[in-house]
């Protein structure tokens, strides 16, 4: 729904009937001063009859597509028809992602067409959490960034908004971060677990890096440490010395809540989650 004219009895009369509908209705020269006072000169409904299914899919395809405000329209309405708020950014929003990385390795799309569609997925990432409620305990401290070498931060954002609104405290030290911020934020904020996360393969190396700098600092009892994204597999973390690998934000939860739990106990076994795959 969007209308200009908020304070309008008509509007708020049209806005409940159509509920599901898309109502687009704009009043001369912004005025909001009531229904007397104001000259409509366009008033547009549009039925809407679809499904959930229909309904992420057109999601998906407006990420693609870069159309943001549409995208966030969409969103809206996935809200009002009850789909949950999960699966709007799961199969929703990051399957859009899916199809322009379709497109780009098909060479249908180019860069400038990934940034548009990463911009348009970064705002409904903010729009979702924005809406969910975040838990009052505090279960830990999670520093998170991005490999050294790679400027991908969707998927690091929504781990981090996933772990803050489970409870944790997150520092997230954005995108191209080296090993030794890691540790010296970790180390500032006396985090539980560092979580590193890369979608490229050159970026990898950084991640075994990362304890062995602990080891040859003696810190490597001080910390936990995930790694997560798209090369990185749950054989690659176990070699590198993690504590454990997950390929979702939501795995990431699962993790960082078990890891902290099983080290209250003693217990430093690495850990897989892939709730997708049946692992959890
Ligand atoms: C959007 C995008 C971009 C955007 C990024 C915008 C942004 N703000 O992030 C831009 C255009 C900037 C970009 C640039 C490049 N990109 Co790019 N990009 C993508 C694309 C299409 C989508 C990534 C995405 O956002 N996915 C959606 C999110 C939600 O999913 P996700 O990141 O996987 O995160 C989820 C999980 O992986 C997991 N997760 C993530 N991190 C962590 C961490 C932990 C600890 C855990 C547990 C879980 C976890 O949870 C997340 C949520 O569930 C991917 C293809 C793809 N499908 O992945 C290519 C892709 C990652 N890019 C690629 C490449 C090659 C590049 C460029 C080198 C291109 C170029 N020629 O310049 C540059 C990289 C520059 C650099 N130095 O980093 C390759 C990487 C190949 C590789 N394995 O090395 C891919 C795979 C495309 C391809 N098919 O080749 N890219």
């Amino acid at each position: 729904m969007s209308y200009i004219g908020k304070d309008c009895i008509v509007c708020r009369i049209v806005q409940k009937r159509f509920s599901r509908s898309r109502v687009i209705w704009i009043h001369s020269k912004g005025d909001r001063r009531g229904f007397k006072e104001s000259i409509y000169y366009k008033i547009s409904l549009e039925e809407n009859n679809m499904t959930n299914d229909e309904m992420l899919s057109r999601i998906s395809h407006l990420v693609a597509d870069g159309e943001q405000d549409q995208a966030i329209e969409a969103v809206d309405e996935a809200i009002k028809m009850g789909i949950p708020l999960l699966d709007i950014l799961n199969k929703g929003g990051t399957e859009g992602m899916n199809i322009v990385n379709e497109r780009y390795d098909s060479g249908d799309a180019y860069l400038p067409e990934l940034v548009i569609a990463g911009d348009t997925m970064t705002s409904v990432v903010e729009k979702i959490f924005s809406l969910m409620d975040s838990r009052e305990e505090r279960v830990g401290t999670v520093v998170i960034g991005q490999a050294e070498g790679d400027v991908h931060d969707i998927g690091k954002n929504v781990v981090a908004a996933m772990l803050r609104v489970n409870g944790f405290e997150v520092h997230d030290l954005g995108t191209d971060v080296s090993v030794k911020k890691f540790v010296e934020k970790g180390l500032e904020v006396q985090a539980d677990i560092l979580a590193m996360s890369t979608l490229m393969t050159a970026s990898m190396p950084y991640m075994e890096d990362l304890p062995k700098y602990l080891r040859d600092i003696g810190r490597s009892e001080d910390f936990l440490y995930i790694v997560g994204g798209g090369p990185v597999t749950p054989e690659f973390a176990q070699r590198i010395g993690a504590n454990g690998w997950g390929r979702s934000a939501f795995d990431a939860v699962k993790i960082c809540k078990r890891l902290i739990a099983n080290a209250k106990g003693g217990n430093h076994d690495f850990l897989v989650v892939d709730v997708a795959a049946g692992l959890q």
